[in-house]
């Protein structure tokens, strides 16, 4: 697939992750600051919009997750209100953004990473991130139209790129 990584594509993967940025971080007015780390992080933003999800893709969003308990709380959480949906792209991006996100439970997340910093609860972590390459490209899928993604260089792209 063509992730638009065209320049000076190194031995690490050229990756995109989906991330969202939850009901209650748009609630909380912490839009700017997540999406910020990424962009400081060196990430590149290539879709971005904000969207009340409708059910059915809150229900495919969280499939693996139908059985649990948790889950009809999940999608009522996740429909509630406006999500800020973005595609990241970069080396590395998709771990890389877990580890920026930080672990589920927000009182066992490291400071310095997002649910570490700014949540507490488990049912109201603030953000999403795709777990992993299969999981990234269903997300992306999902969430984005392909004309919603683009494909961009950063003017200083070369300077990003030297070993
Ligand atoms: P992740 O968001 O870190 O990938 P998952 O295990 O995929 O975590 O769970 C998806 C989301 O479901 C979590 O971010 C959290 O909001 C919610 N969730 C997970 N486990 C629980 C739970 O035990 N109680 C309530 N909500 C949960
Ligand atoms: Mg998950």
């Amino acid at each position: 697939m063509d992730h638009g990584c065209h320049f000076m594509e190194l031995a690490m993967a050229c990756e995109r992750t989906f991330i969202a940025i939850k009901p209650d971080g748009v609630q909380r007015g912490l839009v700017a600051d997540i999406l910020g780390r990424f962009e400081r992080k060196g990430f590149k933003l290539v879709g971005l919009k904000l969207l009340t999800p409708s059910r059915a893709l809150a229900e495919q969003h969280y499939g693996v997750h139908r059985e649990r308990p948790f889950f009809a709380g999940l999608v009522a959480f996740i429909t509630s209100g406006p999500v800020v949906a973005m595609v990241w792209e970069g080396e590395g991006v998709i771990a890389s953004a877990r580890v920026l996100i930080g672990a589920t439970k927000p009182l066992e997340a490291a400071p310095g990473t997002i649910r570490g910093d700014l949540a507490v609860d488990i049912g109201r972590n603030v953000v999403h991130g795709s777990d992993g390459p299969d999981t990234a490209q269903f997300e992306i899928g999902l969430w984005f139209q392909p004309e919603e993604l683009s494909s961009w260089q950063p003017a200083d792209q070369a300077w990003r790129s030297e070993a």
